[in-house]
């Protein structure tokens, strides 16, 4: 699918108004410290960098009260409507698009943009603690960090200030891996539009290897279809990926996580990548350097750095 296939553009978001805790918008910049590019050249790619990523902060409204429960609705749709238009320009010139997060309300400009490209062949692999299928009215908590696929999936319709998003994806393209804390609601929604998840327990029972199979299987039967794969850090255990602001014990171990990606590259289909919700700010040093240091690993076996 891909015009460019050795060159990663890379779309940095430093946002993090889809959620309260300040810090996850220094992910990208941590990532970007630790040498995520360099690596990535290392490994015989081309990179191109989308500019600006000083201007999310810019963006923030001055006032940008509630609307109903959503949290920073104007912010986090300006920043997405941003994102989209970035992933896009990437995926048009047929560059591996990954964007490096930042929260994951980001996530629904990413698909956006990439399925303005691919269209409705792009097929969705999230890889999360969350199922992040809330809609405006089911979200308790009213960050949208835990709302991005209820938009693009047409769940919910779309307001103000989010009626720029139009349905993109298919709710048959979509399948979760890692999956172990979802709200009643989420589930409602799961089920009623049949879509297909696996949780942790699912890992336990089958193995990794068969659930990444199951998986490809769901949404990408011959491996012909694009995939996008967003990865929330957080569907890692907490041992692993500490510094994330929703935690949640029983993760995937590391090379669960890392198995994903690899078997994903494997597939030769992606073409497009997220890596959300590292955040720096909590936690120690330690904990702090463990997780953009796995953040950054999950982006380079993504792009095949194990395979042979
Ligand atoms: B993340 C939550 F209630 N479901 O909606 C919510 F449990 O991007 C969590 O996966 C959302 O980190 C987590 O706030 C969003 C909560
Ligand atoms: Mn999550
Ligand atoms: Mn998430
Ligand atoms: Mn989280």
């Amino acid at each position: 699918f891909l015009k460019n296939p050795k060159t990663v553009g890379i779309t940095c978001v430093p946002f993090s108004g889809g959620q309260p805790k300040g810090g996850v918008d220094d992910g990208p910049v941590e990532m970007m410290r630790f040498g995520v590019l360099d690596q990535i050249q290392d490994m015989g790619y081309n990179i191109e960098l989308s500019d600006g990523m000083d201007k999310y902060q810019t963006m923030k409204p001055a006032d940008d009260p509630p609307i109903g429960k959503m949290k920073n609705p104007r912010y986090v749709s300006m920043a997405a409507r941003r994102v989209a238009e970035q992933v896009r320009a990437q995926c048009e010139k047929g560059n591996i698009a990954v964007t490096l997060g930042g929260d994951h309300s980001i996530g629904m400009g990413t698909l956006v943009g990439s399925s303005s490209v691919y269209g409705d062949d792009l097929c969705v692999i999230w890889v999360d603690a969350h199922a992040d299928i809330n809609t405006p009215d089911t979200t308790e908590s009213g960050n949208l960090h835990g709302c991005p696929l209820s938009f693009v999936l047409g769940i919910c319709d779309a307001e103000s200030p989010f009626d720029w998003i139009k349905p993109c994806i298919r709710k048959d393209r979509l399948v979760y891996i890692g999956l172990r804390d979802v709200d009643a609601t989420e589930k409602a929604i799961l089920r009623k539009h049949n879509i297909k998840a696996f949780s942790m327990h699912d890992v336990d029972r089958h193995g990794i290897g068969k659930v990444v199979e199951m998986a490809l299987d769901h949404v990408n039967k011959d491996r012909t279809l694009p995939v996008h794969m967003s990865f929330d850090v957080d569907a890692l255990d907490p041992s692993v990926a500490p510094a994330t602001g929703t935690p949640v014990r029983g993760g995937l171990t590391f090379r669960e996580g890392h198995y994903i990606c690899e078997a994903v590259a494997e597939t030769g289909c992606l073409v497009s990548l997220d890596l959300v919700e590292v955040n720096p700010a909590l936690g120690d040093p330690e904990s702090l350097r463990q997780t953009v240091a796995v953040g950054c690993s999950l982006v380079r076996c993504s792009l095949g750095e194990s395979l042979l």
